[in-house]
């Protein structure tokens, strides 16, 4: 029951905001309560939360309790929540936390650099008071030091500890874009939008759920016309992005660019591999910059952490010729980017005349009982990935495989009319793809990347087409 209070918390956050139609946190950022109680009051209606600072009561020459009650008073109710930024120790959090919730805050936001430990203890708090945990993942502040690496870590803490929710920047949208592509369930708070520049539809856009703000209405000439003007704009973007999401999938769009931009996605008569014919081929050799790259291991990375699979293997293996570079790109993206350290394989096409029977196949430190991640370009009818599980298995080192990813899923049956995916699923292997052929002839349709249209409605057409030959159903 325990570990569900912060679920019931997200629950109890996102139903109040439905019955409110509002999504405003109003950041309380006055010195004076005059000031503070005319702007809460005459906004009340739009504000769904009020945020202050571990400050504010004593400022406004109050206890914690007296200014929550006296919130609470105003605002008919609204949850208070305390921007306390934590950053301690577990067992200093642990004794900071408990004291504010037993002040009656309904929620707290802390740091997550202090790391797992220290963060679960707050949210221990919070479960034992039955109030809400939200955590900083990045900032709105110029010059702020997170990047994507350290960006990535917090959200793993976010998920591991079980908070309600993250706190990314309004005013940031490429990182807080990031963030929302990890966040899964949880909800991603927002400051930054107004004094600090951001703009709801943007914020909105890149994956805000909840606005944070503060001078934009209490500097405002009148803070009730202006909290209803952005409570209004917060819902019209998010009914927007409503809209968007229901039409289709959210590609990573620089990542779909250097593909385009590479010509890795090409449009001719090609004959594959499996010797069926197509009017498109996916060529990943063209990835030859260290750019093209690093956004691509990234993509591998980001998609094996996203699908938890991060515990389900020891090592990656990429088949001869194109999964070596991939398997070595992915390893490195896993550590720099999720301090996931694992190692990498590839085979020879030509077995070695010399050395012992492993050495003469595999390049890399394969181990007896080794749990094996594959990794390749593109899965079209599976025959690749069957030849290269083959290799390992005549290695007899005890090997399993758990799973394979690949960039780019064709999304067509086997020579036997078979979904190939399904098959190894059957097999009890979990396959991921980064891209499916579906998604992203959607995705490229009459889309200008680059100066130019490479999928119009022609190739549209003719993608359909192949599909409705070879296409496996969805
Ligand atoms: O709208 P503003 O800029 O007047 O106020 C923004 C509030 O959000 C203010 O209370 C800040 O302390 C807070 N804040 C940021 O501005 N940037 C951040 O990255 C994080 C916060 C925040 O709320 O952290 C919980």
């Amino acid at each position: 029951m325990e570990e569900n209070v912060q679920v019931e918390f997200r629950k109890k956050f996102v139903d109040a905001a439905k019955k409110k139609d509002s999504r405003i946190i109003l950041a309380a950022d006055d010195v004076g309560w005059r000031n503070v109680e005319r702007v809460v009051r005459e906004a009340s209606r739009s504000l769904l939360a009020v945020k202050i600072h571990v400050e504010h009561p004593a400022l406004w020459g109050m206890t914690h309790k007296e200014a929550i009650e006296r919130l609470k008073k105003l605002t008919g109710n609204a949850f208070v929540i305390l921007d306390a930024k934590l950053a301690d120790i577990d067992t200093t959090n642990a004794f900071k936390s408990r004291y504010y919730f037993e002040q009656g805050y309904d929620a707290i936001i802390c740091h997550g650099f202090p790391g797992e430990k220290a963060v679960k203890a707050i949210v221990d708090a919070a479960n034992e008071f039955g109030r809400g945990v939200f955590m900083l993942v990045a900032m709105s502040s110029e010059g702020h030091l997170f990047r994507e690496t350290e960006v990535d870590q917090l959200v793993e803490i976010a998920h591991s500890t079980g908070v309600a929710g993250v706190i990314a920047p309004g005013n940031q949208y490429e990182l807080t874009a990031h963030i929302r592509a990890r966040a899964g369930e949880l909800l991603i708070l927002s400051p930054g939008i107004g004094a600090q520049g951001g703009e709801i539809g943007k914020a909105v856009g890149a994956g805000t759920d909840f606005a944070i703000i503060g001078r934009a209405i209490l500097n405002a000439e009148s803070p009730a016309d202006e909290a209803r003007k952005l409570c209004e704009q917060l819902n019209a973007s998010l009914a927007l992005r409503k809209q968007v999401k229901a039409k289709g999938p959210v590609l990573d769009d620089k990542l779909v660019s250097i593909l385009i931009e590479k010509e890795v996605l090409r449009f001719g008569d090609f004959t594959l591999k499996s010797g069926r014919k197509s009017v498109y081929f996916f060529n990943t050799g063209n990835l030859d910059s260290g750019k093209a790259m690093t956004r691509v291991g990234a993509a591998y990375a980001d998609a094996i952490v996203a699908n938890k699979l991060q515990d389900s293997f020891d090592v990656i293996f990429g088949p001869a010729y194109k999964g070596i570079p991939l398997a070595a790109c992915c390893a490195q993206a896993l550590y720099r980017k999720h301090g996931i350290e694992k190692r990498f394989i590839y085979d020879r096409k030509e077995a070695k005349a010399h050395g012992d029977e492993k050495d003469k196949l595999i390049v890399g430190n394969l181990k007896e009982g080794d749990r094996v991640l594959i990794i390749d370009d593109v899965i079209t009818t599976g025959q690749a990935k069957l030849d290269a599980m083959e290799k390992l298995k005549a290695l007899s080192l005890n090997t399993t495989v758990t799973g394979m990813i690949v960039l780019f899923n064709r999304q067509e049956t086997d020579l036997e009319g078979k979904n190939p995916v399904e098959e190894f699923e059957k097999g009890g292997m979990k396959i991921i793809s980064v891209i499916n052929a579906r998604d992203l002839f959607d995705y490229l349709r009459n889309k200008e990347i680059g100066g130019k249209v490479a999928v119009d409605d022609k190739i549209y057409a003719l993608f359909k087409q192949h599909q409705k030959e070879y296409g496996v159903k969805v």
